[in-house]
């Protein structure tokens, strides 16, 4: 029984090593791909979309964390399993390490960014764990069979158990050193970092007087009210969607998006001739299609980047296209109706965020980002290809996954204040929010009170149609529990609707509904 739990340890410490060394190789040689990553995106890809919405809907941005813990426990099983059947018959664990290792070769394989260099991953990974797993069950077999030669000895002085345990106790020392240096190095993420933080961006070269729409943040634009969401968005708060288990780490030095499809000549273009175009900066506000009625999925940033319509004219788009689909370099697709991208709107080939060039996280070194349209149909990160295709020959990644062809954002708004649960003191009371329509422009939001009529609230001066505008209202409450609401008419006429409907397929409707506590 002791022997078996050597046997399982050996099998877990063999693997662990092997594991890490692959991470190890991999953060060297190829960042954007490494093993566990690899078979972590594998089974995104693989997994049915009912599964993955569930998974989103229990574990939210956590998901991925999940899945990577789920995976580790997997692999754990596995390990100790292998090592148990090591001991038994010489080579059936190995056997399944290597078996594991081509796993890990085909999920490297499937991934887009994926080169030959990444294939040293998964086999330095499983050489590793076939060495230490053989070497460690041989010294633990020498130590089964100097016991029973010995017969009384309790193996405790015996040289052969030593060997063992020094070689066990060696793999665990090498195993924490390496993964804290795994660690380190994935933390640093290494030299596009450091070319990330020496790029310096242009100034925007528009110089009209008086400055467009949306380029800067007029006066009473900010309410100024405690609580409310933040006009502009810091970069650090923005809210993130990828489906890509690791963060891809694109050299700006490499970077460059082609243009391809239904044009008349290819275009492609590289950073620095993209920061040598004359950029135009922009608010925009990004919604996530998957936002839930009062979620967090949305926010506003300061873009610079250069307009798409721009760079598709340079192309010549031809006359049947009616969607660009743009890629990422780690696979993700998002399929833009062609109208959006040329209809004279502020749809941008974005390098710039809040004044810095875009986080890794949101896309560095060039991303998308269309006014009016949810995220996945429009604000591919990490772009590399522009392809003019037409909705009937294309499909995008989340097309292909329940979620619609087309993405206009609805006119939807929020309440920051009072939050849900709280207690405020009686007298006024300030209901306050944020509204949003991109492209339309909020009209008008209202509020109103366990159910009784609407309330007009003040609207700040938007930033422009595009962002997010925030309102107010101060209404006189008694003390004991209420329910608000908030409603939003877009400049349109639309109002909000009050029926309730599901993100899927095409984003979610009804009214944010906070309930709070009048003291
Ligand atoms: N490469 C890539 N781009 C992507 C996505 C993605 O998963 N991969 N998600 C999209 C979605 S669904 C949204 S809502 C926005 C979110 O952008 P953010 O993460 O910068 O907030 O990015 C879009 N661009
Ligand atoms: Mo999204």
């Amino acid at each position: 029984m002791r022997r078996r739990t050597w046997a399982a340890a050996s099998g877990a410490l063999a693997v662990g090593l092997g594991v890490i060394a692959g991470e190890l190789a991999a953060a060297a040689l190829s960042p954007s791909v490494t093993p566990v990553s690899a078979v972590g995106s594998s089974v995104i890809d693989l997994l049915p979309p009912g599964v993955k919405d569930w998974a989103i809907a229990w574990f939210g941005t956590a998901d991925k964390a999940v899945l990577l813990a789920t995976i580790a426990v997997l692999i754990a099983g596995i390990a100790v399993a292998a090592g148990v059947l090591e001991y038994r018959r010489a080579f059936a664990g190995r056997a399944i390490v290597i078996g594991f290792g081509v796993v890990g070769v085909v999920a490297v394989a499937s991934r887009p960014q994926s080169s030959l260099v990444s294939f040293a991953g998964p086999v330095v990974a499983a050489v590793v764990a076939v060495l230490v797993l053989g070497a460690l069950v041989r010294a633990l077999r020498a130590w089964a069979r100097s016991d029973t030669g010995a017969g009384t000895d309790h193996g405790n002085s015996s040289p052969a158990r030593r060997r063992f345990l020094q070689g066990a106790g060696g793999a665990a020392v090498v195993a924490a050193a390496t993964g804290a240096a795994a660690t380190a190095v994935r933390s640093s993420q290494s030299t596009v970092t450091v070319q990330r933080s020496s790029i310096a961006l242009p100034a925007p070269t528009e110089a009209a007087v008086p400055p467009p729409e949306g380029s800067f943040v007029p006066e009473g634009a900010d309410l100024g009210i405690d609580g409310l969401s933040d006009l502009v968005t810091a970069s650090d708060d923005f809210y993130r969607i990828d489906t890509a288990l690791v963060v891809p780490v694109v050299d700006p030095a490499r970077w460059s998006l082609k243009v391809t499809g239904l044009v008349e000549r290819e275009v492609v273009i590289t950073f620095d001739e993209l920061l040598a175009l004359p950029l135009i900066e922009r608010h925009v506000t990004l919604a996530c299609v998957s936002n839930p009625v009062g979620g967090d999925l949305t926010g506003t940033a300061r873009w610079l980047g250069f307009p798409v319509r721009e760079l598709l004219a340079r192309a010549g788009v031809r006359p049947e296209a009616d969607m660009v689909l743009s890629r990422s370099v780690d696979g993700f697709t998002a399929g833009t109706p062609l109208e959006a991208l040329t209809d004279g709107r502020d749809a941008l080939l974005a390098v710039g965020m809040n004044g810095e060039p875009l986080p890794i996280e949101h896309g560095f070194p060039v991303r998308l980002v269309v006014p009016g349209l949810y995220g996945f149909v429009s604000a591919t990160k990490w772009v590399e290809e522009l392809k003019v295709t037409r909705f009937a020959d294309d499909t995008a990644y989340w097309s292909t996954r329940g979620w619609s062809e087309r993405g206009p954002v609805k006119t939807s708004s929020r309440i920051d204040v009072p939050r849900a649960s709280a207690s405020v003191p009686a007298g006024d009371v300030v209901v306050g929010g944020v509204a949003w329509a991109q492209q339309r422009g909020i009209g008008a939001v209202e509020v109103r009170v366990d159910g009784g009529p609407w309330q007009r609230a003040t609207l700040a001066r938007p930033i422009s149609a595009d962002t997010w505008c925030q309102y107010s209202a101060t209404l006189q409450l008694g003390a004991g529990r209420h329910t608000v609401q908030a409603r939003a008419t877009d400049r349109k006429g639309g109002v909000q609707s009050d029926a309730v409907v599901d993100p899927a397929p095409d984003g979610a409707e009804g009214l944010h509904t906070v309930t709070f506590t009048v003291t």
